[in-house]
């Protein structure tokens, strides 16, 4: 069964030309794009996605990196979508990422690791409709 997940390619990626690489990886890899835009985060909005991160450390440098620049925000149809997609991302810490994942091959640190990924199905639906209309990812 097809399921869906969410991703943001972040301003970094976005900023150093990536887009283009990363979104040929995503389809090479089976995803289908149900919804693709090119936006950015208000300091509100951004607050509001990462809200489970609020009282963590890096919540503040999350949240101003994630509305410094345009990001390119996805809903992805595969079966067995956040599983999936997460291991082509790789891991949060690029240094960690393996091999030919998207956070090994663009990403640079930890806050600024190029890509976004949903980790759940229930976390992906929020996500998603976060973004766009029903009628959008239809
Ligand atoms: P992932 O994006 O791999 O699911 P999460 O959900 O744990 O990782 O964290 C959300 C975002 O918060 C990460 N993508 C990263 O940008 C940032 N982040 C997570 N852990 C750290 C950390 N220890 N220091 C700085 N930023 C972090």
């Amino acid at each position: 069964m097809s399921t869906i997940t969410f991703t943001m390619i972040k301003p970094d990626a976005v900023l150093n030309g990536h887009t283009g690489k990363i979104i040929d990886q995503i389809i090479q890899s089976g995803f289908k794009i149900k919804a693709l835009k090119f936006t950015r985060l208000s300091n509100e909005k951004a607050g509001e996605f990462y809200d489970i991160h609020k009282e963590r450390p890096f919540f503040n440098d999350l949240v101003n990196f994630m509305t410094s620049g345009t990001i390119v925000a996805a809903v992805l149809e595969k079966e067995n979508a956040v599983l999936d997609f997460r291991n082509i991302i790789g891991a949060t810490d690029p240094q960690k990422a393996e091999a030919g994942t998207i956070r090994n091959l663009y990403a640079k640190s930890i806050d600024a690791n190029a890509i976004h990924g949903s980790d759940s199905d229930e976390n992906a639906e929020r996500e998603a409709s976060f973004f766009f209309s029903a009628f959008e990812r239809f």
